[in-house]
């Protein structure tokens, strides 16, 4: 369970509406990959990923990271039910795809740093600590169904 302030969640909503969401959900998951390597294992099927650059350079890695930022975007505009509203999310990656619920803070946390580096002086502390407030939120409810 997280809790924002107000002042918490304009900040959030504010600098959310400042960023292009496909182009940080791509830059978010291919990071991950690169950065995590072990994360590539749920997405052998997604052609090369043989290098950094192939990584951030293949289509279905962009593809993915703009269905998972709209999903993620859907959350900002439920912060105070993130449970209910990832709870068929959750039971898919439990159930279906089998993904280590630890993953789910690791893209959280690589997407405040694109966060940051999109948003440079804009993204100020407390932007910082209200945005990892959310990814924890969100990562604690895709993981709220594991079993
Ligand atoms: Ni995730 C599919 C949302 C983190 C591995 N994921 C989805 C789908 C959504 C989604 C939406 C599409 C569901 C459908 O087809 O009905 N994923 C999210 C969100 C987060 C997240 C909101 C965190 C913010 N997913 C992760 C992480 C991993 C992950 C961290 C692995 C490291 N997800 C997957 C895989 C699929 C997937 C694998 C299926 C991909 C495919 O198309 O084959």
């Amino acid at each position: 369970m997280v809790h924002l302030t107000d002042a918490e969640k304009g900040l959030v909503t504010g600098l959310w509406a400042k960023v292009n969401a496909d182009a940080v959900g791509a830059e978010a998951l291919g990071r991950m990959m690169v950065v995590y390597p072990w994360t590539q294992r749920f997405f052998g099927h997604f052609g090369d990923l043989s290098s950094a650059s192939a990584i951030m350079n293949n289509a279905q890695v962009k593809a993915h990271g703009k269905k998972v930022i709209h999903a993620f975007a859907d959350g900002l505009k439920h912060l105070d039910n993130l449970k209910g509203t990832f709870s068929s999310l959750s039971e898919l990656h439990c159930d279906k795809l089998h993904v280590d619920p630890e993953n789910f803070r690791l893209l959280g946390n690589v997407i405040v740093v694109v966060l940051s580096h999109d948003l440079g002086k804009e993204f100020t502390p407390a932007a910082q600590a209200a945005f990892q407030k959310v990814v924890s939120g969100v990562a604690t409810a895709l993981g709220h169904k594991y079993h």
